[in-house]
């Protein structure tokens, strides 16, 4: 039997991809020594589980460094000597010690890596690859490669140019393998960089905060010809698909939608409709402000294409309730970060299953070099993954894990 008690668990502030200081947990268990950084985003969710962090509006006075030192004393003292499997265990004993909704006694980043460290733990203690420890947790056993969302166009507040949709992604459905779906998705992502560098100028070929070209562009249609044309000269015309993330509640102004022009809500359906129509979008992720679950169901009735709520349910069990009474989504964006812990992650997953949803796990914005979301994407069996552009290596990590896993295990891609 092997020992799979934890006897050391320290944090300490580390970097994370915009050079934001963020945490970093060390979890040590029967003889392994392994750890987990948290992520952290920009265009946040109002309902996301509180980020101990210096600056920004959500600041609670403390930041990063509070919550590496919660994770030093409260955290570590309890959870030392807990048995590294029984992660429902840990992360409730956490949840226990916060004591509050949001985790703002402790911080989501003080009680996020640990979670994520234990099943690491649990994987090293064990023997066994990370993604099917997942699986355990979640009572799922048909692993496969997620078919990637990357986005290789940035805008909103991952950019700061004028245009207001924060995400254009390329989406590969036809290719029998995630080794060959990721080299077309790079091989494009640099036909890409030549036409913006052709038609806006070379430095307008730089990039955002995930990794994808941001030219200063006024409204949607610009990107997807732009995406149109990457993939025409690409030779992939055909087998890739198009999906957005709007984050519309960061052009939302209390009555309107500045997306290029003032759009009401009714306005904003009709012009989504025309763009996947016309683009060959599949996916529509935040196309409203994070309050509105009614445009989200009338655009979801019209669309018949997968409609993402992220801002809007914030990986919470009770607004994912909301939003399948209002019919208001079909898929879940899945961010441990924007809930705290992978127990409560993991039934967000299941409730969105259970009610014929999809789930798509996702990256942030403010990323790191840890690639646990791609095991979290292979276990849960979900079919997709977000990870940014195929450039940079807080985002390659991901693509890079997902090539390893598909290799070594023998997994077969997901289909879309
Ligand atoms: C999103 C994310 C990640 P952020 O809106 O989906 O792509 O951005 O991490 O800034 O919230
Ligand atoms: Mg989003």
């Amino acid at each position: 039997m092997p020992d799979c008690r934890v006897s050391k668990v320290i944090a300490r502030e580390v970097l994370d991809s915009r050079g934001n200081p963020t945490v970093e947990a060390v979890i040590v268990a029967g003889g392994v020594c392994v750890s987990a950084i948290v992520p952290s985003g920009a265009s946040t969710g109002r309902h996301e589980a509180v980020e101990l962090r210096d600056g920004g509006k959500r600041f609670l006075g403390k930041g990063v460094k509070k919550a590496v030192s919660n994770v030093n004393s409260v955290i570590a003292k309890k959870v030392a000597g807990m048995d590294c499997r029984q992660q429902a265990d840990i992360d409730n004993a956490m949840m226990r010690l916060d004591s509050t909704l949001n985790k703002s006694q402790l911080g989501a980043n003080a009680i996020l890596p640990v979670s994520m460290a234990a099943a690491r733990a649990a994987a090293a203690t064990t023997s066994t690859p990370l993604y099917r420890i997942i699986g355990g947790m979640s009572g799922n056993k048909k692993f496969s490669i997620p078919v990637p969302f990357c986005n290789v166009i940035n805008g909103g507040k991952h950019a700061g140019t004028s245009l207001r949709m924060q995400e254009f992604m390329i989406v590969p459905v036809k290719f029998r393998t995630f080794k060959e779906a990721i080299t077309a998705v790079s091989e494009t992502y640099h036909a890409l960089k030549g036409i913006i560098g052709k038609v806006y100028g070379k430095s307008s070929a730089n990039v955002g905060d995930e990794g994808g070209f941001a030219p200063d562009l006024n409204n949607a249609e610009q990107a997807l010809i732009l995406l149109e044309k990457a993939v025409e000269q690409a030779g992939y015309k055909g087998s890739i698909r198009f999906a957005i993330d709007a984050a519309a509640s960061e052009f939302y102004n209390g009555s309107h939608y500045d997306a290029g022009r003032l759009y009401r809500a009714e306005e904003l359906v009709d012009y989504y409709l025309d763009l996947i129509r016309s683009h060959k979008i599949v996916s529509l992720e935040d196309p409203f402000e994070q309050e509105d679950f009614d445009s989200f169901a009338e655009l979801r009735r019209k669309a018949k294409i997968q409609i993402v709520g992220d801002d809007l349910l914030c990986t919470n069990i009770g607004r994912i309730k909301t939003a399948i009474a209002k019919k208001s989504c079909n898929c879940l964006l899945l961010k441990v970060n924007q809930i705290g812990t992978l127990t409560e992650a993991i039934a967000a997953a299941n409730l969105a299953y259970k009610n014929r949803w999809k789930v798509m796990v996702s990256n942030r914005s403010g990323e790191t070099e840890d690639s646990f979301i791609a095991d979290l994407a292979v276990g849960l069996g979900c079919g997709q993954i977000k990870s940014g552009a195929p450039a940079r290596g807080e985002r390659t990590a991901k693509y890079n894990q997902l090539i390893r896993l598909e290799e070594d295990f023998g997994l077969r891609m997901a289909g879309f």
